[in-house]
């Protein structure tokens, strides 16, 4: 039926009548968000199953993109913008006297991540939907999501994310039994000599089904829909007897209960091991069954399906691959190798070498006996083909298996045919440091690709009023296609411009002060510089350096009440990791600081610092289009990427940052004069690793100011902190400040006060911002999954760009 608002209104009220027997006046938000997803849901349907059905037909490779975090966030509002419906629905909902942004509240953030790594597989679906591409993610459903995030006391308090229990929870997702597949884990296995293969003989193992759970990925006007399949672990009906105690059946059940909240550094947990092992099994399952229900060949598989290991947690597709194409097809093991490396490519996301996964050979070997077999065949063979042919001692520092441990980036490296960073800085790093030997011995495997971020997202749906000012310079085609957006700077000196650019963002700067006054109840002035930090909590970002500039300016201000600074307001967004001692230290430091500036009558209006609980895709879409100023920070090396300095400058904030990461490229698309740059080079760091000249407690001893500001943290100005600011004192002091905190903080004092003169002179400062804005179009993940799509995976695009109007029917 064609599109209009009469017809949606027609239909809306009648699904609302047949899923509730209401009517409009009568149904709480959330029975309408059900009805509107429900209709949403219908509509893109039809779409779907063409979608895939066409990929069969025309014999299409398709890429599976597996990760074991996916944060989508709430998916209404893209889905709507997506399929040409949002401005249509937000008229229809008018007219029905309806709140369209309180139903659309109803909806919980899919929360299946922690922060940056499973955000970007977020956007990567967005983007491989809306290019057309035949890709399809594959992760694990989690009951429960990242943690919420409460303050009590000034203390970060985690409690239960139990999103499937809202009513709302679900509506996206298709439970579809009929694809169950069953994963194998535990026991032992003896490989029995059969014909002319050894087939491998359990005993003892534990069977789960694996049940996915589909969600569409619908792309931007052009009816093409893609799946994010995610695995629930159930107990097969078959093997119910098996499992006869509560305690039993928990034991299945909690595979896929609970998303890990650690975003880099956990340690070796058997739970984590099996939900690693279970998606990845289930995942290559479905897709080989797939392949072969069309296809009869599977030492072509290469040919027709790419798998891609998103950060080491999936890189088991190696060894499950290589189990599947010899235990149950029976192939070679030369022929299954050469397959699998085809067929396998990965990402690497950080340097950070606490990070690298490893496992312990006999958790392994408890948790899939075969698979264990399995690598220490691949790693056999590794070290067998390189023997006397290479350097020994780079043999055993690249081999999977050694000091007890199984290595999963090495897993990954070797049984791939791709590896990539995910900024060129990181990259490099990778190449001449944290994987140079592995660099010496496959450079052609290794790649970048710069990270991205989907710009319907993040200005489109969060920034719609900015949106609206860029049509009405440049026109609508940049909706289509991020690259226009550098039109923009053809209009530099358009003054009617900048001054609209100052009206969205004070608009979205009093929509974001209404949102602290009720989460903090504390009242900030729109008129200030926003200065906005977030990301998760982690000590190589840095959110103590912002911290303890912010103790300066407060002590400035106490000395000279009269001190003419441009007003500023800090805002934080930050989870930390549970079991994150020292990051819980700096979240209560920091509250402890805001409590004690914002309760200062003599301060007023001139410093606030807001630190917003509960950070995560929603709030983000809230705080980023009302940001000044973004603050990317990390210590030079750290950082592998970076996408909240892209989402930021994209909303025209503009960027106070370190050479890390992907700031380097940011630098390199707005020019040095676009972006305030400041603190030691990756070089730099080096060279201190080096030659262990830093010794932090000299800056706190020769440096006047640096003693001033850290006796803070113990000497009770900050009050309630002893235990917290003792900690912190004694790590940037005596423990030698890992992250040279102390070493780039007067040059970050520095570069600030560059940054209040610049906002002083508010045509230069709208300048600059209208020129990060236009060159965040070099940081669209459109761009970034197209050369995924063709420099790695080698599958085209198979949907066309719906040019104006390719809708999606009611
Ligand atoms: C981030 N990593 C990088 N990890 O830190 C960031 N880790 O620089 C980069 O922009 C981003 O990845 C995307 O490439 C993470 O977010 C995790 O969240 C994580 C989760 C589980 C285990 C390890």
């Amino acid at each position: 039926m064609e599109l209009t608002k009469t017809a949606f209104i027609e239909n809306f009220k009648k699904r609302l009548g047949q899923k509730y027997a209401l009517d409009v006046s009568d149904a709480t938000d959330s029975e309408l968000y059900d009805t509107l997803c429900s209709l949403v849901k219908s509509s893109y349907s039809a779409i779907w199953r063409h979608t895939w059905k066409d990929y069969l037909k025309e014999n299409e490779k398709q890429a599976y993109y597996f990760s074991i975090e996916f944060l989508p966030g709430k998916l209404l509002k893209s889905n709507l913008l997506n399929m040409g419906w949002y401005q249509l629905v937000v008229d229809a909902f008018q007219e029905l006297g309806l709140d369209f942004e309180k139903v659309a509240a109803v909806e919980p953030d899919m929360a299946l991540g922690n922060g940056g790594l499973g955000r970007l597989a977020a956007d990567f679906m967005d983007s491989l939907a809306s290019e057309g591409y035949p890709v399809n993610g594959n992760g694990i459903r989690y009951k429960y999501g990242l943690f919420k995030q409460r303050f009590v006391n000034g203390y970060q308090v985690e409690l239960p994310d139990e999103w499937l229990k809202t009513a709302a929870g679900n509506a996206w997702e298709i439970r579809r039994a009929s694809k169950a597949v069953t994963v194998t884990m535990g026991g032992h296995v003896n490989l029995v000599q059969e014909n002319d293969y050894l087939k491998p003989v359990y005993e003892d193992a534990i069977l789960i089904q694996a049940v996915p759970y589909d969600v569409g990925m619908v792309g931007y006007h052009n009816q093409h829909v893609n799946t994010l399949r995610l695995w629930s672990a159930e107990i097969p009906d078959e093997a119910e007897s098996q499992y006869p105690t509560i305690e039993d059946r928990r034991q299945i059940e909690d595979i896929t209960a609970v998303l890990y909240p650690d975003d880099s550094n956990e340690s070796g947990r058997r739970l984590r091991l099996k939900q690693e092992y279970f998606f990845v099994s289930a995942g290559i399952q479905s897709i080989v069954r797939h392949y072969k229900k069309y296809h009869e060949a599977l030492d072509q598989i290469s040919q027709r399906v790419a798998i891609h290991i998103n950060d080491t947690h999936p890189a088991m597709c190696v060894a499950e691959l290589m189990r599947i194409l010899l235990d149950e097809e029976h192939l070679s093991w030369e022929k299954a190798w050469e397959q699998t490396v085809k067929v396998m490519s990965y990402t690497n996301h950080t340097i950070m070498a606490e990070a690298l996964e490893t496992w312990d050979i006999p958790l392994m070997n408890e948790i899939q006996p075969r698979i264990l077999q399995i690598i220490a065949e691949i790693d056999h063979r590794f070290v067998t083909a390189l023997a006397g042919k290479t350097d020994g001692q780079l043999i055993e520092r690249t081999r999977i298996i050694s000091g007890g441990k199984v290595h999963m980036a090495h897993l990954a490296i070797i049984g791939s045919h791709s590896t990539n960073g995910v900024a060129q800085l990181h990259t490099d790093l990778l190449e001449s440091d944290v994987l140079h030997d592995f660099y010496t011995l496959y450079p052609e495997r290794f790649n970048n690709k710069t990270n991205g971020i989907a710009t319907r997202r993040w200005l489109q749906l969060a920034n719609p009023r900015l949106a609206e000012v860029i049509d009405q310079t440049i026109g609508r085609n940049w909706r289509q296609d991020a690259n226009q957006l550098q039109q923009l700077l053809d209009h530099q000196a358009d003054s009617q411009l900048l001054d609209q650019l100052v009206q969205v963002k004070l608009a979205n700067k009093q929509r974001l002060a209404k949102v602290i006054k009720q989460q903090t109840g504390v009242t900030v002035n729109p008129q200030a510089i926003f200065d906005v930090q977030i990301k998760r909590l982690h000590a190589y970002k840095r959110q103590l350096l912002n911290l303890l500039r912010i103790i300066k300016l407060y002590l400035d201000l106490k000395e000279n009440p009269d001190l003419a600074i441009v007003p500023r307001v800090f805002i934080f967004g930050a989870k930390a990791a549970p079991s994150y001692h020292y990051a819980k230290s700096i979240i209560k430091c920091i509250n402890e600081t805001a409590a004690l500036i914002n309760h200062d009558q003599t301060i007023q209006d001139k410093l606030k610092v807001i630190f917003l609980e509960n950070y995560g895709v929603s709030l983000a879409e809230q705080i980023i289009p009302a940001a000044d100023v973004s603050e990317q920070i990390s210590t030079a090396s750290k950082e592998a990427s970076g996408t909240s300095n892209m989402k930021l400058m994209l909303n025209g904030a503009l960027t106070v940052a370190t050479l890390d990461g992907a700031n380097i490229e940011i630098k390199e698309q707005v020019g040095a004069d676009n972006i305030f740059i400041f603190g030691l080079t990756k070089q730099e760091v080096y060279q201190y690793y080096q030659d262990h000249s830093y010794h932090s407690l000299d800056y706190y001893q020769q440096n006047p100011l640096i003693h001033r500001v850290l006796n803070t943290l113990v000497d009770g100005t900050i009050p309630n902190i002893s235990a917290e600011g003792h900690e912190i004192f004694d790590s940037l002091t005596y423990l030698n400040d890992d992250y040279f905190v102390l070493r780039d903080f007067e040059a970050y004092l520095r570069i600030q006060d560059q940054v209040d003169e610049t906002y002083r002179d508010q045509h230069k400062w709208q300048q600059m911002s209208l020129i990060n804005i236009a060159n965040a179009c070099h940081f669209s993940s459109d761009g970034t999954v197209k050369k995924y799509a063709s420099e790695i995976w080698n599958v085209r695009s198979v949907a066309q760009k719906g040019g104006v109007n390719v809708g999606y029917p009611l």
